[in-house]
């Protein structure tokens, strides 16, 4: 337990590290502005429609006027440095928040009292609490609001597993939010633009209200005070003191989070909440005891972000976690080496600005750690420390074959697409041997888009994209026995093979088979390896265009010649056989089908079902999500060709929260319009 205020000592000291997370939209970017103008680090608050913030200044965030990226901001807070990591929103840029978690002091999570971004702020609110961050609530656009005070918490709540309490309560000037009171501080402010709050007498209406929501802030913390309870019990005022102990130990402790409100835009509630972050959110000393490290005098260090520059630089954003590190520094990763520190730069964006060496908590960029990747722990000194936690990025959801736009690109699109994976490591590249095609995977639609823009904005490889071609296969219904012949005499040295090849359909995913079942030598036993190499070269591509399978093949027949027999005239000889049979075996195309798993809000089941139906899915059941209050899973199985894009409606189905795995699960035969119109295409793109 907490308990009685002194539990968790007084307020960190040094350097912190705040990440600002929450759903798409709800005003991170526009809050790190307010903050970075409250503090002096830049002259002016801009804004995100008028394109001139901080947070959305790469060419591929002003381009589609959101966050695409982590962004990463050091400022001076009365006398400490803060590092605010701006994290984008959307579910498809989610990596860059998640990556950045383990070595955060705490999280402000910005968010709207809007109820359809309940569950995206569910799901990031899971995130902290399964990682043990404090966390505090910043609800933003308080300008806008329409519930009223008392839904704040009602509405809330359902997202967060940990207790929420509200900090602060609005005032009214008419129907307009004009200011709030401190519930703890017991002090009524009114906003001013872009200008501190200004505190006016507690009085009347706004007393009340007060005094009713200071006391069940008090209930909730009592819950893990006995002391505070006990006065709260007998009717004694606890000291305002004891109130900031309890809420700064309860917030480290996890049992409670607490929800301050303001207006980004407008730079209001921005002071009480540095003010919260200074006097409750812990520091270094407590984040790297939550990740275990042990305090020594070697430099160890966190990787955050991963940059590639236009000019070839590259940058390491860490977050230091132990000892000091400059110029100069040696690191290991985990398992290799990282390289040497040959620069290091405090960063305000796009800002970089040299700097001595890192100390102990801050936050920086490190040039030219030629191998570290996003997450890797450095460590300076001879003995590599463990990697300190390890954040697998989501499975991708969807996909894009590209190519460069010319041949003499190619080398250069191998390099840029490897740096693009360590800068991002919720992109997988796949090379598909069959078609040739290079596969890129990520986390949605605009998280590709931004991707083959990367490659071409700051690798200098102009891309083409594709759809990526379905594994289609196909295979045969009946069986034949067939000739294969190969005879040419044009003078000199003749070539001749000739085999007869008994072929047999097979149950589902069996493959292909081979069987020599020459008898009296008809065959040189010497040629047989040969016709098999012909009769798997010609199943690559079988009468309908795609891969054969599923069938058995027998040599049971054939005839040499001694001088113009060859293992050139048997492999060809094969190829005939199987190439004039197959046509008549009924071939069929097979598709393969996957088994699917939908995640989703319960108010969304019923349109996701709708939505597999409607794509050719054979809906298997759904299911609550396990420990997942509001959650359900439905199960499917799918075509893969109408898995393509299903992740860019099933978030649209669930405003965003709903996510989807798939994994192959069979192959299944395909015939009618369908068929007919994919069989076409291939013959087309032939
Ligand atoms: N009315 C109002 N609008 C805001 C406020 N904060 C941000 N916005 C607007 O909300 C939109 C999203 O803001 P942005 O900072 O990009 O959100 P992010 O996706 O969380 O980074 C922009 O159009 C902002 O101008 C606020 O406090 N009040
Ligand atoms: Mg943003």
């Amino acid at each position: 337990m907490a308990a009685n205020g002194n539990g968790n000592g007084a307020r960190a000291t040094g350097p912190r590290c705040v990440a600002l997370v929450g759903p798409f939209q709800s005003g991170k970017t526009t809050l790190l502005e307010a903050i970075l103008a409250r503090t002096a680090a830049i002259p002016r608050q801009g804004g995100v429609e008028a394109g001139n913030t901080v947070g959305d200044a790469s060419k591929e965030a002003r381009h589609h006027k959101m966050s695409v990226e982590l962004t990463v901001a050091t400022t001076t807070c009365m006398g400490d440095a803060y590092t605010f990591l701006d994290s984008p929103g959307s579910v498809e840029f989610v990596h860059d928040m998640r990556a950045v978690l383990p070595a955060i002091d705490a999280a402000v999570v910005v968010c709207e009292l809007d109820e359809k971004k309940i569950p995206q702020l569910q799901l990031i609110l899971r995130e902290l609490e399964d990682r043990k961050i404090p966390r505090i609530l910043f609800v933003n656009k308080i300008d806008k609001a329409e519930a009223g005070v008392h839904d704040v918490l009602t509405m809330l709540q359902p997202a967060s597993r940990t207790k929420l309490i509200l900090r602060q309560i609005p005032t009214f000037n008419g129907d307009i939010i004009s200011g709030f009171v401190d519930l703890a501080l017991e002090r009524a402010f009114v906003y001013k633009e872009h200008a501190a709050s200004e505190v006016v007498p507690l009085e009347g209406d706004a007393a009340d209200l007060e005094k009713t929501a200071r006391f069940s802030m008090l209930e909730t913390l009592a819950d893990h005070d006995d002391v505070l309870m006990e006065q709260l019990l007998e009717d004694i005022q606890p000291p305002r003191d004891k109130v900031f102990d309890d809420l700064r130990s309860e917030l480290r402790e996890g049992f409670v989070c607490p929800v301050l409100m303001g207006t980004a835009a407008r730079a209001n509630g921005v002071l009480r909440l540095l003010k919260a972050l200074r006097h409750e959110s812990p520091g270094i000393v407590e984040t790297a005891k939550r990740l275990g490290v042990k305090a020594g005098n070697e430099a160890l260090a966190y990787v955050l972000k991963t940059l590639n520059t236009a000019h070839g630089g590259k940058m390491s954003v860490v977050r230091m976690l132990a000892g000091q590190a400059g110029d100069g520094t040696t690191f290991l990763t985990e398992d290799d080496e990282a390289g040497r520190v040959a620069g290091v730069f405090k960063l305000v964006g796009q800002t970089t600005e040299k700097r001595g060496p890192a100390a102990l908590g801050e936050t920086v960029a490190f040039a030219k750690l030629d191998k570290a990747k996003t997450g890797d722990t450095l460590t300076a000194g001879k003995q590599a420390h463990a990697a300190l936690v390890k954040i697998a990025p989501y499975p991708p959801v969807l996909a894009i074959a590209i190519s460069a736009k010319e041949r003499k690109d190619d080398v250069k699109l191998g390099l840029a697409l490897s740096k693009l994976v360590e800068e991002d490591p919720s992109i997988t590249i796949v090379h598909n041997p069959e078609t040739h095609e290079v596969v890129l995977w990520g986390q949605g639609e605009m998280h590709l888009r931004v991707a083959t823009e990367r490659l071409s904005d700051r690798f200098g490889v102009a891309i083409e994209r594709r759809t990526p071609s379905v594994g289609y296969r196909e295979t045969i219904r009946k069986g034949i026995v067939q000739r294969g012949r190969h005879k040419k005499q044009s003078g000199g040295h003749g070539q001749y093979g000739d085999v007869v090849l008994d072929i047999k359909p097979m149950p589902r995913s069996s493959g292909f088979s081979f069987e020599d079942k020459i008898a009296g030598g008809v065959v040189p036993r010497n040629y047989i390896p040969s016709v098999e190499e012909g009769i798997i070269d010609a199943l690559k591509h079988g009468p309908l265009g795609f891969p054969v399978v599923d069938l058995h093949v027998a040599l049971v027949d054939g005839s040499y010649h001694t001088v113009d027999s060859s293992d050139m005239a048997f492999r060809t000889a094969g190829r005939i056989g199987i190439v004039e049979g197959l046509p008549q075996c009924q071939p069929v195309l097979l598709e393969p089908i996957h088994l699917v798993e939908i995640l989703c809000p319960t108010e969304a089941t019923a349109k996701i079902n709708a939505l597999m139906s409607g794509r050719r899915g054979q809906i298997l059941g759904f299911d609550t999500r396990e420990g997942w209050d509001g959650w359900d899973v439905v199960r499917a199985k799918m075509p893969e060709v109408e898995i393509g894009d299903l992740i860019v409606e099933i978030r649209s189905a669930t405003a965003g929260a709903g996510t989807f795995t798939f994994k192959f699960d069979h192959m299944a035969e395909l015939t009618g319009r369908t068929a007919d119109q994919i069989i076409a295409a291939r013959r087309a793109a032939e």
